[in-house]
């Protein structure tokens, strides 16, 4: 049971709506509710979660984030006439009273502090609670964009007051942004709260000055607020993964909760009338997934809003299947990040590289803050564009709702998720099946390259990735100098301390190697740990969960021979189980973080998700190679990324352990591992 999701819903929630015209209300619906938990049943994950009763929260958990006014004034609402309702919801912004919400909102309360006492205390990993009315936006004294109660604020002091949690991660990838919760711990610095935000330059809802990313909070608490605004719509996947690897990651991986908070709105999605953002449901897999390790995979999603019904239902989907812990979809069309994203994320890197140990080498403000606050204080540029606001507002809403994009593809749950090859007298790990001969009559070790070749063999065969291209990553770690000739397509990476040095790897796992395997997007990835490498083993646990979000999750692991304590380890990671917690990253040696950074700066000119900065920086080209500037697979003749950290070369190295998830660990005896290299070497 350890293991499993939660899933928290009650058809109660949906028993109010608004009672009078209101356009900026109208779309929040009651359906909001029933199509993500009728999806969720007739894809049958929810028959996979645990249910959950929800139950109502009692007063002392409201206030510990809402005032006693306020609560008392909440509390007379069930008994109000329509005309008293629509008097007092005057008083608040965007948000309607129904003389049932009051009950509604202790429920959605309750239902997020459900979440938190299950995972908190073991008896599930993970879950989700689907809730109305949502909560990031209410504040201690006021209920504002359809929130009553602040849920997700509410469970994070709750989680603090009785599990005595000292670190809560909060990430809104609600395209609003949750000012109810900065609000709640600007001053906090046990609790790091990111959002990213539909902001335009203050010109979208709620048109606050302090969603900028320069309300990076307040005294202890500075640097415990992490803001993203957009200042364009039309924000996709490439431009939400660049916001995480290169801000939310690396600082995450640093602060180390000891529990992660999700104010899981989906109006980030395609088609949704409030965003018009154009990231596909799948992409909420991969920030699902990107996060699941972190706490030791203690991870509670809390609804909030998500108001096209049907790219709602699937991002709900893509979460909950990639919390039960599915191989996640391959990543889509990722073209890299818009030049407005990258202003943003450059914005927002250099106002945090203060407080950062990860960011310190994070470039300079740009130069174009300069234009960002003339534009701010003008707010002129658009003229011309913008008409009537109300007709503008309808427009644009209609123009969303039309949008169409293909419907997810159906995941996979295999049947296999690791099978292993083992030498000798070593045990088949708890979960993981035995691959190649097993009959008695074959020979134990005889043809182990063989039935590596039939693994690698297998896995492709099950899921072509959709160029009918087998793409290889190959990532190798290893103690010793990096040989042969760099380019785009091979990657050395060196840290002054090798492997060891958990900080550095991680910050070169999250700023580098991610980025450029989720660009490259390859078919299978090869992960082999040379002799002696020295990575720390939970460190290499992170490693194994994380490359899992790209090919499908099919990855093929190989250990050395004399490393057979790593085994387990490894097909645990590789059956999805989290990896545990790192512990708080110290101070990464300055000259690492400056070397990393330079070869990132170097190599984004070619790999797209590298870029951290709108500026165009002068392109990179290592002696004797010609890097193509666009990257095309199809085209590309070099099918092999080599992304080497602490340089490389096993070819006196003898493998004995290899795993590979998705039908697939193998634990190979003596087997050189250049032999095992797919595809055509570069
Ligand atoms: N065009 C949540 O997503 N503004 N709240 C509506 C109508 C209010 C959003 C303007 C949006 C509130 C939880
Ligand atoms: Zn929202």
């Amino acid at each position: 049971m350890a293991m499993a999701t939660a899933l928290i819903y009650d058809e109660e929630m949906t028993k109010y709506k608004l009672l009078w015209v209101d356009p900026a209300c109208k779309i929040e619906v009651p359906e909001r509710l029933t199509v993500s938990h009728e999806a969720l049943v007739r894809s049958g994950l929810a028959g996979r979660c645990v249910s959950i009763p929800v139950r109502a929260a009692t007063d002392e958990e409201v206030l510990l984030v809402h005032s006693e006014d306020y609560l008392e004034a909440v509390k007379k609402t069930p008994y109000m006439s329509l005309e008293d309702l629509m008097t007092f919801t005057q008083q608040y912004g965007d948000v309607y009273f129904h003389p049932n919400i009051y009950h509604c909102a202790k429920l959605a309360v309750g239902a997020s502090l459900q979440l938190v006492d299950n995972v908190m205390t073991g008896r599930l990993r993970n879950g989700m609670a689907l809730v109305r009315p949502p909560g990031h936006h209410s504040q201690s004294s006021a209920a504002n964009g359809f929130c009553v109660f602040n849920n997700v604020a509410i469970a994070a002091q709750y989680a603090k007051k009785h599990y005595g949690v000292q670190r809560v991660l909060i990430v809104d990838w609600d395209v609003h942004h949750g000012q109810g919760v900065q609000y709640c711990f600007e001053d906090d610095p046990s609790v790091l709260y990111f959002s990213w935000h539909r902001y335009e330059h203050r010109r979208f809802w709620p048109n606050l000055r302090e969603s900028d990313y320069d309300s990076v909070g307040r005294e202890r608490g500075a640097g415990f607020n992490i803001n993203v605004p957009w200042n364009k719509v039309g924000m996709d996947n490439s431009d939400f993964l660049a916001a995480f690897f290169h801000v939310l990651l690396p600082v995450a991986y640093e602060f180390c909760p000891d529990l992660v908070l999700v104010c899981a709105g989906f109006d980030s999605a395609v088609g949704d009338p409030e965003g018009n953002m154009c990231a596909t449901p799948d992409v909420f897999a991969h920030l699902t997934h990107l996060l699941m390790n972190l706490a030791g995979g203690k991870l509670c999603a809390v609804l909030e809003g998500g108001y096209n019904l049907t790219s709602l239902a699937q991002s709900v989907c893509q979460t909950v299947q990639t919390l039960l812990g599915d191989p996640v979809p391959q990543p889509a069309e990722l073209g890299g990040p818009c030049g407005s994203a990258l202003e943003s994320v450059h914005c927002v890197r250099s106002a945090h590289r203060r407080f950062w140990s990860c960011l310190r080498h994070a470039a300079d403000p740009p130069a174009s803050q300069l234009s960002t606050e003339r534009r701010k204080a003008s707010g002129k540029e658009n003229n011309g564009e913008e008409g009537d606001d109300e007709q503008e507002e309808e427009t644009e809403e209609g123009r969303a709702e039309q949008v169409s994009w293909p419907e997810p593809p159906r995941r996979v749950s295999p049947p296999v998720r690791t099978a292993v090859v083992l030498p000798d007298g070593v045990a088949c790990p708890d979960g993981s099946t035995p691959f190649g001969p097993q009959r008695s009559h074959d020979p134990p070790t005889a043809d182990t390259h063989g039935r590596c070749i039939a693994l690698v063999e297998k896995m492709v065969k099950n899921e072509m990735n959709r160029f009918n291209v087998l793409k290889t990553l190959l990532v190798q770690i290893s103690r010793k100098e990096p040989e042969g000739q760099k380019s785009k397509h091979r990657i050395p990476v060196c840290l002054k301390e090798g492997c060891g040095d958990t900080a550095g790897f991680m910050q070169a796992v999250l700023g580098l190697l991610l980025p450029v395997a989720y660009e490259f997007d390859p078919g299978v990835v090869l992960l082999a740990r040379g002799p002696d490498s020295g990575v720390e083993e939970g460190t290499w646990q992170h490693l194994t969960c994380l490359l899992q979000g790209v090919a499908l999750g099919h990855t093929l692991v190989l250990l050395q021979e004399n490393e057979r304590a790593s085994i387990s380890p490894t097909a645990a990671s590789l059956l999805g189980n989290p990896a545990p917690s790192l512990g708080p990253l110290g101070a990464r040696l300055p000259d690492d973080v400056e070397a990393l950074e330079r070869l990132r700066r170097m190599l984004q000119a070619h790999w797209k998700l590298l870029q951290t900065t709108e500026a165009a920086w002068p392109s990179f080209c290592p002696t004797g190679t010609a890097p193509h500037t666009q990257h095309d697979p199809m085209k590309s003749r070099a099918r092999l990324v080599q992304v080497s950290i602490k340089p490389v070369s096993f070819t006196s190295g003898r493998v004995t352990a290899a795993a590979a998830r998705v039908d697939s660990c193998v634990l190979v005896p003596r087997l050189p591992v250049h032999a095992v290299t797919v595809g055509p070497a570069p």
